[in-house]
């Protein structure tokens, strides 16, 4: 069974598709082009609204958007995935659910930017990309990324910086505001309630390292991940179950953290995670409650899902890469059984990589769908990729489709 993978695009290619979609439709050059990546979490998943850590690395998948300046403040859109007419919004009329699908997530980063007090006016724009959409790879947050660097450029706001030739972005502090920029337009426009971390590894990550995000108080740090030198890959998994985040179970999710820790009278699960005396009194104090039961699971995911993240930094520092295998395992489980946000495919995926010969494999990102990841030996990737397959086949379920993913540089 021959197994099918999802190539990244060079950027000199991506950079022409792009600037050839605008001008067959506007009839002139852009003034700017940018690209922006994906993430795969490596670990830390749903921790990021409960103030608490993750460590994502940037795709080598991209999103290009190429802008021209308009003298008005009409936003003209099109997309090459979308293969739609050309669509129109003023910024003007841009508000809370005023503009329906892809288009709220580059009209809201306009809005965002012009909230924060930045002069952004009209702008043309065309959008093309290799992130596969709905595959839980952050196609969006690459989305917000590649137009808030390119309005960046465009407008002269000086927040994204450069990314320096190894791949690291060169002002982390305003890359943090433009990733904030970025999560408001999804929060407040797109209406989606997710949590920050996709914004931050699309604009703050580093080539040859995860991202070490502390969501409680913003900072970040780079940590070495190189795979190949240890003879290992991260293989993902993109399972094509749909998946999507503006429906209601992740905001459920959300809400019941939020509501777990306005009764534990703490700001957020990050204070129980950190706890020195352990979740354990915090637990029992839940278990009383009338929903306890859930309650109880979902906290435990987070504070146990915070931990590992720790550890899994703390095995890589050790060089012994191999051994975050069994950490990623016990993420999947945690997400699986306690805060149940995976699904039949995810745990196909998983374990069909892991009775292959993955060391570790977890579902990444929010969940309900989307894609796993698998830590592989590097000489194993097409033997995992097509045993996966198999096992999909075997189910009568439709072929998933891979990637290898390799810590690429942040947008610019
Ligand atoms: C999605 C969200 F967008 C993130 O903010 C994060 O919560 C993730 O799910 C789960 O870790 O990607």
């Amino acid at each position: 069974m021959t197994a099918v993978w999802t190539e990244a695009w060079g950027r000199a290619d991506g950079t022409r598709r792009v600037r050839d979609l605008f001008a067959a439709t506007y009839g002139s050059a852009p003034q700017v082009v940018r690209s922006a990546p994906g993430r795969v979490n490596l670990i830390g998943e749903h921790t990021d609204y409960n103030g608490g850590l993750a460590l994502p690395i940037a795709l080598p998948h991209r999103t290009y958007a190429a802008l021209a300046r308009r003298d008005d403040d009409v936003v003209r859109l099109v997309s090459a995935q979308e293969r739609s007419e050309v669509r129109e919004v003023r910024l003007a009329d841009v508000a809370p659910g005023t503009v329906g699908g892809w288009a709220a997530y580059v009209a809201g980063v306009a809005w965002a930017l012009r909230a924060a007090g930045h002069d952004v006016g009209g702008f043309d724009v065309a959008i093309d990309s290799c992130v596969p959409s709905g595959a839980g790879l952050s196609s969006s947050a690459a989305l917000e990324a590649s137009v808030a660097v390119a309005l960046d450029a465009l407008h002269g706001l000086e927040l994204a910086g450069d990314v320096d030739p190894a791949g690291a972005p060169t002002h982390d502090a305003s890359r943090a505001v433009l990733a904030d920029v970025c999560v408001r337009a999804e929060n407040e426009i797109a209406g989606a309630p997710t949590g920050g971390m996709d914004q931050a590894a699309s604009l703050r990550a580093r080539a040859g390292h995860a991202l070490l995000l502390d969501c409680r108080d913003g900072s970040a740090r780079h940590v070495p991940f190189d795979l190949a030198t240890h003879g290992l890959a991260l293989l993902v998994v993109d399972t094509r179950a749909a998946h999507s985040h503006v429906d209601g179970e992740y905001a459920q999710r959300r809400a019941a953290c939020e509501g777990a820790a306005r009764r534990l009278g703490v700001a957020s699960l990050r204070d129980v995670a950190d706890d020195p005396h352990g979740d354990g009194p915090a637990l029992a104090s839940l278990a009383g409650e009338p929903d306890g039961d859930v309650l109880v699971r979902r906290v435990r995911h987070v504070t146990s899902e915070i931990a590992r993240v720790q550890a899994f930094v703390d095995v890589l520092a050790t060089g012994d890469v191999a051994a975050v295998g069994p950490l990623m395992d016990a993420s999947h489980t945690s997400l699986r059984d306690d805060y149940e946000v995976s699904c039949a495919e995810l745990d196909l995926a998983v374990e069909a990589a892991r009775a292959a010969g993955a060391l570790g494999a977890r579902m990444t990102g929010g969940g309900f769908g989307g894609s796993a990841i698998a830590l592989v030996e590097a000489h194993t990737v097409q033997h995992v990729a097509t045993a996966v397959t198999g096992a999909f086949a075997a189910r009568g379920l439709a072929a998933p489709a891979f990637a290898v993913a390799v810590a690429g540089p942040p947008a610019g």
